[in-house]
């Protein structure tokens, strides 16, 4: 891996197992729905490579009643520094905070809420220094600019920027690489909102490819898009490959499935979990004793 990406440095992740409803989850267009078997497999890979990547995951029941709610990353948002209930612009959806509310209680000491409009996490990119907050179909400029004020309160800068039409979220088009490289749609970079950052292009035909998820050393990928596999591995980048097709049926990629946060005093276990990853690699004459003390760690 060439470049660092400190803000995807995660330790602990809570998922929603998917509910059989979930062959009824909304899309756009309909090219038939997923089963529900083959959903789960994806999910459990999905939780599989999280946990693989380092982060304690939290498994939630699933929610029959809502077909969507496997997508945790839409009705709330997680930082080192706290939570934010959102309220998910599609209809059949606005009651997953509620559901997902007092988990997240239990996890965060600050859980803040927006006031008023419309916003889903799908629609919010976290980069180095500022949040990115599109506007789309699920998430209006009222509702852009509760969540700017829940950031403020958390100590963080955000700027209101556009989707694409027709793009269901924000992140739907693009997805952090490291802390200067963004994976972007071509529709999406040409508007000229990643000015001043690396960004590297899905190939044609591979637009779905742009939802990729960086979590710590790894990015996630759809198995499905041989050619953004291929460029990111050229470019440095550890690639895991992931299945998609299934959740894909319903308009989904790679970060819907996860909240995803460094708690607090993370960095201390994540030094330590990767001088100890180095020292199995390392060849058994040359290891450090345990005692000894990790190079990094506070
Ligand atoms: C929906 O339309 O809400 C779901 N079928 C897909 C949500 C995907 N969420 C995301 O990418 N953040």
């Amino acid at each position: 891996m060439h470049f660092s990406a400190d803000i995807a440095r995660f330790d602990s992740a809570i998922v929603r197992l998917p509910s059989a409803s979930v062959v009824r989850g909304l899309r756009a267009e309909d090219r038939g729905s997923p089963t529900y078997d083959a959903v789960l497999a994806e999910h459990r890979a999905y939780v599989a490579a999280l946990e693989a990547a380092g982060l304690m995951v939290q498994v939630m029941e699933p929610l029959e009643e809502f077909p969507d709610s496997i997508f945790v990353e839409d009705p709330a948002l997680v930082y080192t520094e706290g939570a934010i209930l959102l309220h998910p612009g599609a209809p059949s959806r606005a009651g997953e905070t509620a559901l997902i509310a007092p988990v997240l209680k239990q996890r965060f000491t600050t859980v803040l809420q927006i006031e008023e409009g419309f916003a889903d996490g799908g629609d919010v990119l976290n980069l180095p220094g500022t949040v990115m907050i599109g506007l789309s179909a699920r998430t209006d400029r009222v509702g852009a600019q509760a969540l700017a004020r829940c950031l403020t309160s958390l100590g963080k800068a955000s700027r209101i920027v556009e989707t694409p039409a027709g793009v269901l979220h924000f992140k739907t088009d693009c997805s952090l690489l490291d802390d200067e490289t963004i994976l972007s749609t071509a529709r999406l970079a040409a508007s000229g909102i990643f000015a001043g950052k690396r960004v590297l292009l899905t190939p044609p035909g591979e637009e779905a490819a742009a939802n990729a998820l960086r979590v710590n050393d790894i990015v996630l990928v759809g198995a499905g898009f041989p050619q953004t596999r291929a460029m990111l591995e050229e470019n440095g980048y550890q690639v895991v490959a992931l299945e998609t097709g299934e959740i894909g049926k319903i308009d989904a990629g790679l970060s819907c499935m996860s909240l995803r946060w460094k708690s607090q005093g993370a960095e201390k276990r994540l030094c330590v979990a990767a001088a100890a990853r180095l020292q199995s690699e390392m060849p058994s004459g040359t290891r450090t004793r345990k005692s000894a003390p990790m190079l990094g760690a506070p």
